[in-house]
């Protein structure tokens, strides 16, 4: 069984967090998402979500490429979760390109996706708030 492993926040789940999660579960057989938890969110990524993590988890989990979701509270838990979960694929949109080429030593591959254009959680803030 080929596992495919992939990091965000997801949060205001939207078509190019799909397309993400679609093309990510295509590469394996089992995809474990890690999600951003509300305290990394805040303390760490300095930003507000919407939706808490228990609500995004449940989002996640209603759909049909996800098999997983884990808590992703820091930066430098990669390593540590690919080994723990026997992860085969590391996937990121090509916003992180390059950004975790290190998990290779450890044999995972990585592959870093096209992000679909247009579409973005803060351009629905902004969107919704004029
Ligand atoms: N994404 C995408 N296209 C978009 C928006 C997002 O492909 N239009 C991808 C991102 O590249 C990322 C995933 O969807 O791979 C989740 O996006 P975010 O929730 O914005 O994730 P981010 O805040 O970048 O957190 O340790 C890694 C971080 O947790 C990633």
């Amino acid at each position: 069984m080929k596992r495919v492993i992939t990091y965000g926040t997801f949060d205001l789940l939207h078509y190019g967090h799909i397309n993400l999660l679609r093309r990510a579960k295509a590469l394996g057989d089992y995809l474990i998402v890690a999600l951003s938890t509300d305290e990394f969110v805040k303390l760490q990524k300095h930003k507000e979500c919407y939706f808490s993590y228990a609500e995004r988890k449940s989002l996640l989990e209603a759909m049909r490429y996800v098999d997983l979701v884990i808590p992703e509270e820091n930066w430098d838990q990669k390593k540590e979760d690919c080994q723990q979960y026997h992860i085969d694929v590391f996937v990121m949109g090509d916003d992180w390109e390059g950004q975790f080429d290190y998990l290779r030593d450890q044999g995972v591959e990585v592959v870093y996706l096209p992000r679909t254009p247009e579409i973005s959680t803060s351009r629905i803030k902004k969107d919704l708030h004029e």
